[in-house]
């Protein structure tokens, strides 16, 4: 890659999906379909910026250690991974969803330490930490609406969109916790060495936001 190529991380799936347009509208369209290609580098129609696709959850760490420069991230993810190296300038306003607590009915009203399932450990550790609550977590790497129901935790901390998944399984939610879009990430020494490209990107995709409210 030429050294003045600006690299730019995204996730597969909704994430990708929805900075399409975005990118688009700054002028930047990719070459392949990720979703088809096996590529990992996307060439995209200007010879100075690639995309790499990657798990959503390795975004921040590709952008953090200079990777790519810049990415696009899940609010649950940066506040999972904690945001160091990054700066994090603009909410792109996509892939909405809700981050909560959930489980049956009934275990709102459970006494005595809660089990809490998760994958996002680090930031169901600090909610219940800020309101002096004891509780066990139990990490997951997935289908978190699953412990409730075969008795391995009382609740979940998962993200909700619809609500259906968490119906669908006999789950209501209980507390919310946040709400999630997806952000910008910028890596710190990016955004001075290559202060007027990520500047020019970053009003590009600024505009295009904008534009959508
Ligand atoms: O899927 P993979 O394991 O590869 O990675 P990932 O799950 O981290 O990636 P992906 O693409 O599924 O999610 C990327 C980002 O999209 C997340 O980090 C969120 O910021 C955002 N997002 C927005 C969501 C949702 N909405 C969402 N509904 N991510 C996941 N969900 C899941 C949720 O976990 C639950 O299982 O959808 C289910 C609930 O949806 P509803 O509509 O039934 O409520
Ligand atoms: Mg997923």
């Amino acid at each position: 890659m030429p050294e003045q190529t600006l690299t730019i991380a995204l996730s597969k799936g909704r994430i990708y999906k929805d900075t399409l347009p975005l990118l688009a509208e700054a002028g930047i369209e990719p070459k392949d379909d990720p979703e088809t290609s096996r590529k990992l580098i996307l060439d995209t129609n200007r010879d100075d910026v690639k995309l790499v696709v990657i798990r959503a959850t390795d975004v921040p760490t590709y952008v953090q250690y200079g990777a790519a420069d810049v990415g696009v991230s899940g609010k649950d993810v940066l506040m999972e991974h904690g945001g160091e190296g990054l700066y994090e300038p603009l909410d792109l306003n996509i892939a909405r969803c809700r981050l909560m607590v959930a489980g049956r009915p009934e275990a709102a009203a459970r006494a005595g330490r809660l089990r809490v399932a998760t994958k996002f450990v680090n930031t169901t550790r600090r909610y219940y930490a800020e309101q002096g609550k004891q509780v066990e977590i139990i990490k997951l790497y997935g289908s978190m609406e699953l412990a409730p129901l075969v008795g391995l935790s009382d609740c979940i901390v998962d993200l909700v969109d619809t609500g259906n998944t968490l119906k669908a399984n006999g789950l209501v939610p209980l507390e919310h916790i946040a709400d999630i879009s997806s952000r910008l990430v910028v890596n710190k020494a990016s955004m001075k060495m290559k202060s007027a490209r990520v500047k020019r990107l970053l009003k590009d995709l600024e505009a295009a936001v904008a534009r959508r409210a």
